[in-house]
């Protein structure tokens, strides 16, 4: 229909995606196949069957068993690539995908397999979509920062190939002050540098994130919206929020999408942009969640524009990429 036309042809960037959470129920029985590993599901529909949350940690425990089944190269690549021909599809031009390298390197796989098979899932994106990409490091939160610093040094021979460090997994009661040395180093490297803030975990981990981590961007962010000097805080900044409507929506942190803030950020003037986590578990890729929440909480064309127009600006384009405008 003529909505879905419009935010489709809106050029767009997703800066919000753990690639792990793009790994679709029939992949993950090609892959389980495909490595000779046993699932504990007899078919997709009762892998789709178990995607309910009411939090999100019950998401999490699933998230990292599917994830199991990535082993070799050849199988990061597939899951980037598949992701990307849905992105394109969808109207993106420029997608920066998150990865939680500890997530594998902690069930035995080398750091390499996962980057190098993820950077050539990007190459091929690149010539085959002509869509422009970009990989963010993910360090998991519910692991000690020793551990994330390890992550950090196995990383040193593709620092120049990752356009920054993100902070994930569960966050309640894992605030960011306990991953400085991390993210300083980082920086340290030339790295940009995001965190999931706000999703459970309460506003002061938000402010946390900016003076303590010194983030570019803000990964959620809608818990923000319960202080009133750190909402203003925000827009003064120009802070980007990468908010995620049908994450929130599986994770119960909106009771539906009607109510959902991503209308009352624009109106607040916050430079909020929408995405879509893990598009596998949570019912929708890019244009679903565009689309979805659009109707549900009334966008005008001119919300829409400038949604996209936030992602672009909120996408750390390389210098000789340079942002395209809208
Ligand atoms: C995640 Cl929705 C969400 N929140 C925190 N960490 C994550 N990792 C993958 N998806
Ligand atoms: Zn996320």
């Amino acid at each position: 229909d003529a909505l879905t036309d419009f935010i489709r042809r809106l050029p767009k960037a997703e800066l919000h995606m753990h690639v792990e959470g793009s790994l679709e129920p029939e992949m993950m029985f090609d892959l389980a196949r495909r490595n000779r590993i046993a699932l504990p599901f007899p078919n997709v529909e009762a892998v789709r069957a178990a995607y309910s949350f009411s939090r999100l940690q019950d998401f999490l425990d699933i998230y990292y068993q599917g994830a199991a089944v990535l082993r070799t190269e050849e199988d990061f690549h597939d899951l980037a690539l598949a992701y990307f021909r849905r992105a394109a599809a969808d109207g993106a031009v420029r997608c920066e995908i998150f990865f939680d390298p500890q997530t594998h390197t902690d069930r035995g796989l080398p750091f390499g397999v996962a980057i190098e098979g993820l950077l050539s899932g990007m190459a091929a994106a690149e010539t085959e979509l002509g869509l422009s990409t970009g990989l963010i490091l993910c360090f998991l939160r519910h692991l000690p920062e020793d551990a994330a610093l390890d992550t950090l040094k196995a990383a040193e021979p593709w620092l120049d190939r990752l356009l920054g460090v993100g902070l994930d997994s569960s966050e309640a009661g894992f605030p960011p002050s306990g991953f400085q040395k991390v993210f300083k180093a980082a920086g340290e490297r030339g790295l940009k540098r995001v965190a999931h803030a706000g999703e459970e975990g309460p506003p002061a981990y938000v402010a946390e994130a900016l003076d303590l981590l010194k983030v570019d961007r803000i990964d959620h962010g809608n818990r923000a919206l319960e202080d009133d000097d750190l909402t203003a805080r925000l827009v003064r900044e120009g802070q980007v929020l990468t908010v995620c409507p049908l994450s929130n929506l599986k994770l119960c942190g909106v009771p539906s999408l009607e109510v959902h803030p991503l209308k009352r950020m624009l109106q607040l003037g916050l430079k909020a942009t929408v995405n879509s986590d893990d598009p596998a578990y949570f019912g929708g890729y890019l244009l679903d969640n565009w689309v979805q929440t659009a109707r549900a909480v009334g966008l005008e064309r001119e919300h829409l524009v400038t949604l996209a127009r936030n992602s672009l600006e909120g996408a750390f384009w390389t210098e000789a990429e340079g942002a395209p405008h809208l």
